[in-house]
Order: C-alpha cells, then structure tokens, then sequence
C-alpha cells in the first residue's frame, strides 16, 4: 500500500484545466472516502440532557406562539455533523417538540417519515389519517411518508414529545417537501392497538388473505412495551440485553423503512454490551439513570436525556440502580441499510 498522490502532487496548471471543466482528480480524496478498517465518522457521542433541554423549550414555549413555529421545536443538532444541518446522526434527525394547553400543530404530510416519541404530559394527541393517537409518556406514534397528520393538546400542562425522523436522508436526495391540509376529522373509534391489533400474534383475519398493510399500527402504547418488556426480561439471561423491535404486526417486519426502534430494559444493576453494528442510532432514557460507553467515551445519563451514537460504535449500558430496572427507547437506521444491501452485525 504505497501514500497515494495528492493535489500538491499535480501541476498547476493541469489542477486549474480540470477545475475549469469541472473536473476532479479522486485519488488524492480516495482514503477519505474509502478509509481502510473502519468508516471515517464525524458523528460525535453526546448526549443531551433533559434537564438542560427542558427550560430551553419552555422558553420556546413563551417566546413563539404556535401559530409563528407551525411546529414548536427545538432540534438536537450533533457537533461533529455541524449545527446547521439538524443531524442526531447523519441519518437520524432529533427534535423536542412543545405543545401547550389548546394548541394545535396544523394538518400536513410529507416526504420524510416521522415517529413522536412521547416524554412527558398528558392530554396531547396526534391524529394520523383520521385515526386519534393518544399521546401517553413513552408511546411510540407512527406518522410515515404520505400521512397526514396533525398534534393537539386537550390535557393542563406542557407535553413534550420526541421527533425522529428520516429528514436527513430524504433532505440529502432533494426529496423532501410537505403539504399543508385542512383540520382532519378523527374517526370516533379508538386507535388500532386497542381494537384491531391489540395482541401480537392475533391479526385481523381478512389480513391474512389480502396483500400486507404497510403501516396497519401507529401506536405503540409504552404500557404494553414495558410489560412485554417485564416478561422477556424474567426469561433472558443475565448480561444479555432485553430488547424488543417494534414491528408491522402484519408481516412482522420493520414498522418503517429508513428508521428502525427498539426498547431495552436494563435490569437492577445490569451492563450489557450492544452488539456492535453498521447503523448510527439514538437513543432516549424512557427511565432510570446510569452509564453509557460508546467508544470509550463514558457519559453518565437520567430520564429523558437523549444520546447520539456513530455508526460501527462499541456501546455498553448500565443501570446504576441496584434495586430499579431502567428503560430505553432506540432509533436506529437499521432498516435502510439492510434494504441497500450494506448492513453489517459483528456481533
Ligand atoms: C414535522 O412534520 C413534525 O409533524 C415535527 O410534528 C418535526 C421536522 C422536520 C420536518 C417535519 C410534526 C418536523 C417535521
């Protein structure tokens, strides 16, 4: 493996002919592109604490009104992938959405998916193609490419919820764009994880004959995770992680196409390793506090703080209470690397 020529290598001249015919030489950028081992990551392991977070957004909260903000939120904007681009990771967008008591955030629909994860306050709903969403703290609620949707508040006090979205990546292939609607009406029927898909492993039965829904639920109640969570947990060995997909209940496949999530359940006092893999991730504290490691970087995390992890990354959790289990919520891109083909578990 001999150094590979750079710019300063080549004539003047020669470098302002192909500038001027925009023209680029790739081996003196060949390595960046293509580092041996190990891809180049700019993504830094942060976290952002809640705590911080919080008053930032409630400031929000009294500085602009809904109706100048559309959506009230403040983005969790990685360092190293610069402020400016509204990357977690370089797929993964953040933000931490206020709703205040009788807001309402507009009917729209877009190009990028999105996924609300609830942190705190009762009241808040979403309404996703007519179907009302309860937004309860911890629940996952669905709002993929093409849906409309739109947020309300009808509870006392500040919900906050997490948004995750493939903004990024859609952004990046100058696909994304939105499309603004008139107020929904909500179906006067509870949503699907309380009627049509309450169990798994029990589908409607016209399902099973007619082609797959892509996005048949759209809300994961954390009350029915966590348990799920509680019994996997009495049957999993210790130091192995707890951990549940959260999956289209039809084809038992990965619920969205870019962005994939998961739940895990620390223990009292366990670590574990996650195996290490391919994606970026992030990840929220459900509940429970302790310590993250990724890349030897050691950050110590509380409720509802939220942490970015790189791709190829070494993480280890640990629960640093002896007597409580802690819950964690993880976005991973997963799902679109393995649709292109690149998705690699080194376990
Ligand atoms: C969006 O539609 C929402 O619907 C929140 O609540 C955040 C960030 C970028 C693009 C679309 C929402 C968003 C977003």
């Amino acid at each position: 493996m001999s150094a590979l020529g750079t710019l300063e290598d080549l004539p003047l001249d020669y470098r302002q002919g192909l500038t001027a015919r925009n023209l680029v030489p790739l081996w003196p950028n060949l390595r960046a592109a293509l580092p041996y081992g190990i891809p180049l990551r700019r993504t830094r392991p942060i976290l952002w604490r809640y705590a911080d977070v919080r008053p930032q957004l409630l400031e929000a909260g009294r500085l602009t009104p809904i109706e100048k903000a559309e959506r009230r939120v403040l983005v969790l904007a990685n360092p190293g992938l610069g402020l400016d681009n509204m990357q977690a990771t370089p797929s993964i967008y953040i933000g931490m959405q206020l709703i205040l008591p009788s807001e309402t955030a507009p009917n729209h629909k877009h190009s990028p998916s999105a996924v609300r994860f609830v942190v705190e306050g009762d009241g808040g709903f979403t309404i996703v193609e007519g179907e009302k969403c309860p937004m309860e703290p911890g629940d996952l609620i669905l709002t993929p490419s093409g849906l409309w949707h739109e947020h309300g508040h009808a509870g006392t006090g500040p919900v906050v919820w997490m948004d995750a979205l493939d903004l990024p990546m859609v952004y990046a292939l100058e696909a994304s764009y939105c499309i603004e609607g008139t107020p929904q009406q909500a179906r006067n029927e509870a949503d699907a994880s309380q009627t049509r898909y309450r169990r798994a492993g029990l589908v409607p039965y016209a399902a099973v004959t007619r082609p797959r829904a892509n996005y048949p639920l759209v809300r994961f109640p954390w009350r029915e995770v966590r348990e799920a969570l509680g019994s996997l947990a009495a049957v999993t060995p210790r130091g192995e992680a707890v951990r549940l997909a959260y999956v289209n209940p039809e084809t038992g496949g990965e619920c969205m196409p870019i962005l994939g999530f998961s739940a895990i359940e620390l223990r009292p006092g366990e670590s574990v390793r996650l195996p290490r893999h391919s994606a970026s991730s992030v990840i929220n504290v459900v509940d429970g506090s302790g310590t993250v490691e990724i890349d030897g970087v050691s950050l110590a995390f509380e409720q509802f703080d939220t942490m970015a992890v790189p791709t190829h990354a070494e993480v280890r959790l640990e629960n640093a209470s002896a007597t409580r289990p802690a819950h964690l919520f993880v976005v991973d891109d997963a799902p679109m690397q393995r649709k292109l083909g690149f998705y690699e578990l080194f376990g």
